[in-house]
């Protein structure tokens, strides 16, 4: 086997040979849905697994392949699966994991349509759910019950950048053989990586910062062969919710940028978080790079860096917060993440407004919180937007 080089070169180079295409530096673009037999016979033996090659773009299509061996070896998994979203992700590794009558332990707090997926599971299929903190060993015990299948957990959590500590989850997950899946979208691979202690899967929103341009949906799984061929045979091709040869084609020319594009945005966030913390006008801030966040030490141990996302409150009611997004001129009020744009959003009314008031309160989402997805820009620039809308509020 080829000697595993370092992140920063295998997001460039890995899973592709060009000599195999002609020489083409770049992956070419298979724009295609299907692929012809030489004869009935060969189609009868691809069918039936006996023989290489493609049959189908829903089955399997080369530029998709490029994508999927590069985030394997990214994510330190043995094989990766890409799809259409990073909801088509999360809806066929539950729905692989569980059964009617399945029990989910689930971390509390979860992007909002993760969110209503489990609450769909529930109502139309009786798989079961809980959302607990995950914040002590005992609590997780008591969690999980004779039915519980799978672990599900966001670290960091969707908006409210709490962090589980994985470790502490995949060791009491092993005593009971539980696998555990790990929502991955707002670290990237080059910040954390779940599978190398001890998780079972791996997702993503490749939508955010894998992409990194704010121009693609898809979403990525990451795990052991062994079950990702299983679920590649069943809830992927099944269900459908396949990717397209473009978009994996997009992703992997966003990829060869994210450790940069990363460790920009994570400069620019520490550096708007230690002006934001200080501003009269914030009640709190939640950044893991803050050494009083509550779990800084956890986020030293655990993520390479802090990450590009900062959330929270201003003084004031939710008015106050919706006009703070309406003053900013250079930060746009959009949903999504990781893009070079910076981003701004009300979790309350926007990516979390499915979720229950009183379970969206238990999660940490208040009226005053909001979100910030710290670009690309130079950091001065983001700050001053967002110095002069914060300004603006009543004291
Ligand atoms: N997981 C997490 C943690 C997410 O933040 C999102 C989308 C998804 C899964 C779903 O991925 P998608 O299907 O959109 O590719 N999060 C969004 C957000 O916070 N704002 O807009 C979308």
């Amino acid at each position: 086997m080829e000697k595993q080089k370092r992140f920063e070169t295998e997001v460039i180079h890995n899973g592709y040979d060009s000599f195999k295409y002609e020489g083409s530096l770049v992956p070419p673009l298979f724009q295609t849905s299907t692929f012809t037999f030489a004869t009935a016979e060969e189609g009868e033996r691809r069918f039936a697994g006996e023989s290489e090659g493609y049959i189908y773009s829903r089955l399997g299509n080369p530029t998709v392949k490029v994508l999927e061996e590069r985030m394997a070896v990214l994510e330190k998994g043995e094989k990766a699966l890409a799809f259409g979203s990073g909801m088509a992700a999360v809806s066929a590794t539950l729905f692989y994991l569980t059964k009617t009558g399945d029990h989910i332990l689930c971390s509390e707090g979860i992007y909002g349509c993760t969110f209503g997926l489990l609450q769909l599971m529930k109502e139309k299929h009786h798989i079961n759910h809980d959302l607990i903190s995950f914040s002590d060993e005992e609590m997780i015990r008591a969690g999980i019950q004779e039915n519980t299948t799978c672990i599900y957990i966001e670290t960091p959590i969707n908006p409210t950048m709490k962090l589980v500590d994985l470790e502490m989850v995949a060791r009491i997950a092993k005593e009971r053989n539980i696998p555990v899946v790990v929502d991955n979208t707002f670290s990237s691979p080059y910040l954390q990586q779940p599978l190398t202690i001890g998780c079972d899967y791996v997702i993503h929103s490749a939508t955010k910062y894998i992409g990194g341009h704010g121009d693609v949906i898809a979403g990525v799984v990451v795990g052991r062969k062994e079950e990702l061929n299983k679920i590649a045979m069943t809830t992927l091709k099944d269900i459908g919710g396949v990717i397209s040869p473009f978009d994996a084609w997009l992703l992997l020319r966003g990829l060869k940028t994210m450790p940069i594009r990363l460790d920009r945005h994570c400069e620019n966030a520490k550096k708007i978080a230690t002006q934001l913390k200080q501003h009269p006008k914030v009640e709190k801030m939640f950044f893991p790079g803050d050494p009083d966040f509550p779990q800084y030490e956890l986020a030293q141990r655990q993520m390479k860096q802090p990450g590009g996302m900062i959330s929270f409150e201003v003084k004031g009611t939710k008015q106050d917060a919706q006009q703070l997004l309406n003053r900013c001129q250079l930060i746009k009020i959009a949903v999504s993440l990781g893009d070079s744009e910076t981003l701004i959003q009300h979790p309350a009314t926007m990516t979390h407004a499915v979720v229950p008031a009183e379970e969206r309160l238990k999660m940490g989402i208040t009226d005053q919180l909001i979100r910030l997805s710290v670009g690309l820009e130079a950091w001065e620039d983001i700050w001053e937007d967002l110095k002069q809308a914060l300004d603006q509020l009543p004291s």
